[in-house]
C-alpha cells in the first residue's frame, strides 16, 4: 500500500475537528441517522433510504479516511469525494458538518428557499467538489479527477459514490473502462448496493448481477463488504492502491433505510417528507434500535 490514508486522514483532523473528536464513528453514524430523518421534516422532505444506506459508510470516509482542511477546502492535496448518487445529499451534509465544514445548526436549512443545502449538492457549498444529482455522471468525473490529481503529482485520491441502480447508467460503464485502461489506482469506486432503486428491486427492474464479475471483467479489482460493518469498511479503505495501481470498486452491500425500522428496505422509504408523527415514529424507531444493539 503507497498511501497510509487512515493515518493522514487523523493528521488533518486533528486541528479543525475538535468539537467532534469525543464522539466514536458509530456514534456519529447515529447522529448523521438522526440528522438525516431531521432533514426530512423540511418543505419537501428527503431522499431517506439511500441516505440512510449510505451513513455508515459515509460517516467511516469522513471521520477516518478523507484528507480534508475544513479551514482550506481547495487545499491542492486534499482528497476528491463525489457524491454521484446526489440525492443522498443529506447524508453529505450531515458528513461535511461533522468534519466542520458547517455548522449543524444549518442543516436546519435543508431544503429552504436560498439555502446552501439544496436538494441535490451544490459546488457553492464548500466541500462539495461538483454539483452532482443527475445520475451516471459521477465516476467520468473520478476518472478525470483521478488523471488530473496523478499529472500533476498531487497526493490526493478519488472517491465516488454511486447507488447501484445508478449503475443502469451506461456511462458508468464508459468510465470504468477508461478507468481500468488508464491504470488509475488513486480513483475508488464505491457502490451503495442496497438492491433497489425508485421504482423497486434492482434485479427485477434490470438486474445487476453478477455485478463483481462485470467490474472485474471491466479491468477493476473488487472488494465486497457489509456496508453497515465498520470495521470491514476501515479495513477495505485501508488496502487501496497507489496512483498507478488497479482501480478499486468498493461493492457495500447495505439497506435501504438502514437504522429505521419503518423505512427498512422499502421501496417507498426512497423519498419521504417526514410529517411531525412520521418523524416522531421514524426517530423513536431509530433509537429503540440503537439501545438495543448497544
Ligand atoms: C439521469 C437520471 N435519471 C433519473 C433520475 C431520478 N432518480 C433519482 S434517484 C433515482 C433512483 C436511484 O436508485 P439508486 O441508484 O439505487 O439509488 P439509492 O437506492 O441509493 O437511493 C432516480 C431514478 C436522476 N436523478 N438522474
Ligand atoms: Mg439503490
Amino acid at each position: 500500500m503507497e498511501h497510509a490514508t487512515t493515518e493522514h486522514a487523523a493528521t488533518e483532523r486533528a486541528s479543525s475537528d475538535s468539537a467532534t473528536a469525543e464522539r466514536t464513528t458509530a456514534e456519529q453514524a447515529q447522529l448523521m441517522r438522526e440528522q438525516i430523518l431531521q432533514m426530512g421534516t423540511g418543505p419537501d422532505g428527503t431522499h431517506v433510504g439511500g441516505s440512510l444506506s449510505s451513513a455508515d459508510l459515509l460517516t467511516v470516509l469522513y471521520q477516518e479516511v478523507l484528507r480534508l482542511r475544513p479551514e482550506e477546502p481547495d487545499w491542492p492535496d486534499r482528497d476528491r469525494f463525489i457524491l454521484s448518487k446526489g440525492h443522498a445529499s443529506a447524508a453529505l451534509y450531515a458528513a461535511l458538518s461533522a468534519r466542520g465544514f458547517l455548522p449543524a445548526e444549518e442543516l436546519a436549512e435543508y431544503g429552504t428557499s436560498g439555502s446552501r443545502l439544496a436538494g441535490h449538492p451544490l459546488r457553492r457549498l464548500p466541500g462539495v467538489e461538483f454539483p452532482t444529482g443527475s445520475l451516471g455522471h459521477g465516476l467520468s468525473l473520478g476518472v478525470g479527477t483521478a488523471l488530473a490529481l496523478r499529472r500533476t503529482g498531487r497526493s490526493g485520491r478519488a472517491y465516488v459514490l454511486m447507488g447501484d441502480g445508478e449503475l443502469q447508467e451506461g456511462s458508468v460503464w464508459e468510465a470504468a473502462m477508461s478507468a481500468a485502461h488508464l491504470r488509475l489506482g488513486g480513483l475508488t469506486a464505491i457502490v451503495d448496493r442496497n438492491r433497489l432503486q425508485i421504482t423497486g428491486d434492482t434485479e427485477e427492474r434490470m438486474g445487476l448481477e453478477p455485478l463483481a464479475g462485470k467490474w472485474r471483467s471491466f479491468g477493476w479489482q473488487v472488494l465486497t463488504v457489509d456496508g453497515h460493518d465498520l470495521d470491514a469498511l476501515r479495513a477495505a479503505f485501508a488496502a487501496l492502491p497507489g496512483p498507478t495501481g488497479q482501480p478499486v470498486v468498493i461493492i457495500a452491500d447495505t439497506v435501504k433505510g438502514k437504522g429505521v425500522p419503518l423505512f427498512e428496505n422499502k421501496k417507498k422509504s426512497h423519498s419521504v417528507k417526514l410529517s411531525p408523527n412520521l418523524h416522531r415514529r421514524a426517530l423513536a424507531g431509530l433509537r429503540a434500535r440503537s439501545r438495543r444493539q448497544s
